[in-house]
């Protein structure tokens, strides 16, 4: 691992000229140690390079898509390779995006200096993930729901998701837009551990990179969406301790939120439940009509529930299932084990805070009480409950920021 890391290190030593942008990329490996990798990635604005950049890119995007190529589809290499290219999924226009929010959140423990505004729906597992961070440490944030039919209130920028977080008086444009839950974190938290890092410039060490998905789709990814840049300073955390909340992290993307549609959306009358939930907690009567509503909780749970059915084969779950979400409960409660209240120790991590907030999306569904009769998912449960509802994160004692 160690030695592909390396090799791996030293291809993106190379300054790759990606389009008409510089991907620099100086230190991966810092003291030899691999589980203090903190990638230096700076994004220099430049002129195109004439004379060699179709070759040097071809070069990276070849090393690229032969690592993911090979492991992903095999002997079907030459057909499926897929150029990778850095993306530019930024705002339409310079202009900051103006929205009422729905929602202020006012926290008096926040000194952070940051003015946050976070696009999402109200219980996409994605965006409770980043509420449940920025309640965990007491930041203020405005909250603007986007109407998920007309997303008007994504009109604005190139990335087609939410949560969205815009970052006001900072950057070239007098603010700055970070695209997904795990960025958004990473880069918060980043900024949690050394607050003289300009904002803007932490956002840079997260550079997306498009490639072509199933019928031409565009695929977004962060490489490095796990990783919180420690920079120079005293790490708290030994290296795998960090591991292993990389590790939980990614299945809270890749596993944990693929059990929760099948599971809510699991019979009509359990689709209809959760929408009627969702339009409460979503304050759906501020984002659509009366009428708009209506059809959108009927036709909603219809169409859910015939999704949950497809990911349940898409994903590969059990016939009931409720057995999988038990499962992948179980998983992490053992996981977390006896020893300790939180993955984190004696606080919540990044990984109990991912958890938390991706279950919180369903807590109000039928599903969520299933799980709770028949795990031992409650007690982690609540304690990160009482957590991140006290803003825990922000009490002296816990408290990066100072
Ligand atoms: N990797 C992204 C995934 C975000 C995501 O898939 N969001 C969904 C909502 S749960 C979305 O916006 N889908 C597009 C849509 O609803 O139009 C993240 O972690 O933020």
């Amino acid at each position: 691992m160690a030695a592909s890391m390396k090799k791996v290190a030293k291809i993106i030593n190379l300054n790759i000229p990606i389009k008409n942008w510089t991907f620099q990329q100086s230190h991966l490996l810092q003291n030899g140690r691999l589980n203090h990798f903190i990638p230096r990635v700076r994004l220099i604005h430049s002129k195109p390079i004439r004379q060699f950049p179709r070759r040097l890119l071809y070069a990276s995007t070849v090393t690229a898509a032969v690592g993911c190529g090979l492991a992903a589809y095999g002997g079907n290499l030459w057909r499926r390779l897929q150029p990778v290219v850095l993306a530019d999924i930024g705002p339409e226009k310079p202009q900051k995006p103006q929205f009422e929010p729905i929602r202020r959140i006012k926290s008096e423990t926040d000194n952070s200096g940051l003015k946050l505004t976070l696009y999402q729906y109200q219980t996409c597992p994605f965006c409770c993930k980043v509420r449940a961070f920025l309640d965990y440490h007491g930041f203020s944030y405005d909250v603007v729901e986007v109407n998920s039919v007309w997303r008007t209130q994504l009109k604005w920028t190139k990335y087609p998701k939410v949560p969205v977080l815009v970052v006001d008086n900072v950057g070239e444009n007098g603010f700055t837009q970070v695209n997904d839950s795990s960025v958004i974190i990473s880069c918060l938290e980043t900024f949690l551990e050394d607050p003289s890092i300009p904002f803007d410039r932490i956002v840079s060490f997260y550079p997306p990179l498009e490639s072509e998905g199933k019928g031409k789709k565009k695929v977004f990814e962060y490489p490095n969406k796990y990783f919180v840049m420690y920079g120079d300073k005293k790490i708290k955390t030994t290296p795998d301790q960090r591991k292993e909340e990389r590790r939980w992290r990614l299945w809270v993307d890749e596993d944990l939120v693929h059990m929760l549609s099948p599971n809510i959306y699991r019979t009509p009358s359990e689709a209809l439940a959760a929408f009627r939930y969702f339009s409460k907690v979503g304050e759906w009567e501020k984002v659509f009509s009366a009428t708009e509503r209506t059809v959108v909780i009927y036709v909603g749970a219809l169409a859910m529930f015939l999704v949950g059915k497809m990911l349940k084969n898409k994903y590969k779950l059990k016939d009931d299932v409720r057995e999988s979400l038990y499962d992948d409960l179980n998983d992490w409660v053992k996981a977390v084990g006896s020893k300790r209240k939180f993955m984190g120790g004696d606080q919540p991590n990044l990984a109990d805070l991912n958890v938390y907030g991706a279950l919180s999306a369903i807590e109000g569904c039928e599903a969520f009480e299933d799980a709770k009769k028949n795990t031992k998912i409650d007690k982690w449960f609540s304690r990160m409950k009482t957590q991140v509802q006290s803003h825990a994160g922000a009490h002296p004692e816990n408290k990066k920021l100072s």
